[in-house]
């Protein structure tokens, strides 16, 4: 029985009419998948509404915020007070300090952070102080990783770049793209080579440490020690995009999970439970170039917002406390979900990869592993885009492109995770038997 969007369809017509697309990011729009995206009215713990009624198990947790759950009570609590005592001042206010400690806590990496709205303005800041830290032009990434749309980082980009097919995109000058190296992931020996072929010229080395913007891709065994060992030697910054890993795969991300001490990192998502908030942050030496002390222009009217201040501290301060309970949670219940899925697919003969670090995972469309851009990118699409399709028909939201991580929250159940997996065994037999 197809679930009923009609109010939902409805609602995108209109969204059109004011939205390119419908939508105030691409992500959001159903294009690699099909059919209408439905409206969201409410959410509350592992549950999403739509507006014509119908709940959904939701896999895409708002991009990756929601590791509590939606409507988490003590966030919700905690951002009615500085609501009514005005939602902005432009001013400092002390709550910022409060929410810095537990990221510094978290974080030993951070000497001194800033807070700004979202990952985009954090890793265009981040760039530009490694920039003047090392007066190098030049910036390496990696092909499938996505850290926001400023112009230089979206060369190669995964996320809505991938889903869409954007090769790069228009708008941004060739005198610019060319700033910026695009090199495969999860390949020390590719990084070696441009750092041979740009003799001191290149910045700063930036990284999902693990991908989840072309799909959930883990490092390699030793590539996060190389890209360190590399950026040390060669008197380049390391910086870790940890705006999706930070807070989810450990509390101090993907640096603490595999040791390794970035120069930078961005943070973004679970920092502001929900609340658009974001932050770059590390060694002091480096952080004090910003203005008002250095030379390096940051700013912004909402970095800092008492809201997003507020509802951060909620969900880091329950995530410091209940680590020991919270991370094995999320990987148990990840772990049972994930192998479900895959042994259902498995049962039902259609081939799938599933990769996964904690409660961030992605079901490839492919037989091969997937290790970096191109091998997710053999992915079948068409028979993700089917996938999901069912998989909503049967009440369960996946982030509705291949090239997105799936997240989990502490607040699935294992019936939940029971239902998915008996969503996905009906959604790959009607695959296979389309075949
Ligand atoms: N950058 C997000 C996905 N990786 C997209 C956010 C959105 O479209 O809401």
């Amino acid at each position: 029985m197809p679930v009923d969007l009609t109010r939902s369809r409805v609602l995108q017509q209109r969204a059109e009419r004011y939205f390119p697309g419908g939508v105030n990011s691409p992500a959001r729009a159903f294009r690699a998948v099909g059919g209408d995206p439905p409206f969201v009215e409410r959410a509350e713990g592992a549950y999403l509404w739509d507006a014509d009624g119908n709940r959904y198990i939701d896999y895409f947790g708002s991009w990756g915020p929601m590791i509590l759950g939606h409507a988490f009570p003590p966030a919700v609590e905690a951002i009615r007070e500085p609501a009514q005592l005005s939602p902005s001042f432009g001013a400092s206010t002390a709550s910022e300090a409060d929410l810095a400690e537990l990221v510094v806590r978290a974080f030993p990496s951070i000497d001194k952070l800033r807070f700004v709205s979202s990952g985009t303005e954090a890793t265009m800041s981040a760039i530009r102080l490694a920039r003047a830290y090392t007066d190098r032009k030049l910036v390496a990434k990696f092909e499938g990783c996505y850290h926001g749309h400023s112009d230089g980082l979206l060369v190669k980009a995964g996320s809505g770049v991938a889903t869409l097919g954007i090769p790069g995109s228009a708008g941004v000058p060739e005198d610019i793209a060319h700033l910026t190296l695009a090199l495969p992931y999860n390949d020390a020996m590719a990084v070696e080579a441009a750092f041979d072929a740009h003799r001191h010229e290149i910045a700063c080395v930036i990284v999902e440490p693990v991908v989840g913007n072309a799909g959930c891709i883990p490092a390699a065994a030793g590539y996060l020690e190389a890209l360190r060992e590399i950026t040390n030697r060669e008197g380049a910054l390391l910086i870790f995009d940890e705006v999706m890993t930070g807070f989810r795969v450990a509390l101090g991300g993907a640096q603490e999970l595999y040791g390794i001490t970035p120069d930078l990192t961005t943070l973004g998502k679970i920092l502001g439970g929900g609340l658009p908030c974001a932050a770059f942050g590390g060694r002091a030496d480096i952080m004090d170039l910003l203005a008002p002390l250095g030379p390096v222009y940051q700013a912004g009217t909402l970095s800092g917002n008492p809201l997003a201040m507020a509802a951060g501290l909620a969900t880091l301060q329950y995530l410091t406390e209940h680590r020991g309970e919270v991370y094995p949670l999320l990987e148990s219940l990840s772990e049972s979900l994930v192998s479900g899925v895959g042994a259902e697919a498995a049962r039902a003969g259609v081939s799938i990869t599933s990769n996964r670090v904690g409660a961030m995972f992605t079901w490839f469309f492919t037989a091969g592993a997937v290790t970096d851009y191109d091998s997710a990118a053999k992915s079948d699409t068409a028979a993700f885009a089917r996938f999901h399709r069912a998989m909503l028909e049967s009440g369960v939201w996946l982030p509705c492109s291949q090239f997105e991580a799936a997240f989990l929250s502490a607040a699935h159940t294992p019936a939940d995770i029971q239902q998915t997996i008996e969503a996905a065994g009906s959604a790959f037999r009607a695959i296979a038997e389309n075949r």
